[in-house]
């Protein structure tokens, strides 16, 4: 399979994994698991195929569970289900890419996590210019997660490392240059 079918696939799995299971008749168990062989009869390939999707995913973004039965998307959803994530404790520091276009209304609100079920931070600079590149100008905002963590916020982080809490107020943002 080449890498623009891969693609393809990945963003499927993804539109049913995170936002829309309904649309191919599928429902996210709690964890946001789906049944493998619904997912291949849903989506129309094989076992093979799905396997190497999840394989080579860029940003591994889907797993299986321990059986190799189900499979979720690790995080960003915005279907409503109880994802269970356990929380974890953070690095002190950790960071969000987003665009200067934003800067303003986040220093203003903070970090919110809008149609997602959280914010999405991650424990390395590189990979989140990345990420607000999508959206503009790219800026990378550095988060004061061990005072967060001693002022009572929760964090969850994901089996790819991705770091999710609810909300991130501005105190705690720093633009980094
Ligand atoms: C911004 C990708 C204005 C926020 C990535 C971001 C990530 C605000 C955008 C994952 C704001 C939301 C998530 C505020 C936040 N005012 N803008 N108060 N607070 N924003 O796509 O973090 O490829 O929902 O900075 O790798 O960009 O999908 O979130 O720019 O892990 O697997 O609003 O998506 O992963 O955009 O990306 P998104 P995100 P996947």
């Amino acid at each position: 399979m080449n890498a623009e079918k891969r693609k393809k696939i990945s963003k499927q799995m993804s539109y049913v994994l995170r936002h829309q299971p309904d649309s191919v008749g599928l429902t996210l168990a709690p964890g946001g698991w789906v049944a493998v062989d619904k997912l291949l009869a849903a989506l129309k390939i094989s076992r093979e195929t799905l396997d190497e999707v999840v394989a080579t995913n860029d940003k591994q973004r889907f797993e299986y569970s321990e059986d190799a039965m189900q499979i979720r998307a690790r995080q960003g959803h915005s279907a409503q289900v109880d994802l269970q994530y356990e929380a974890a404790t953070p690095p002190d520091l950790l960071f969000h890419g987003t665009a200067t276009r934003f800067l303003e209304s986040i220093f203003e609100k903070g970090l919110i996590k809008g149609e997602r079920h959280h914010v999405h931070l991650s424990t390395d600079r590189e990979t989140m210019i990345a990420v607000g590149s999508r959206h503009g100008k790219p800026v990378v905002l550095e988060v004061d997660a061990k005072q967060m963590v001693s002022d009572g916020s929760k964090f969850f982080v994901t089996g790819n490392q991705v770091w999710l809490t609810d909300h991130v107020p501005p105190r705690y943002l720093r633009e980094l240059s």
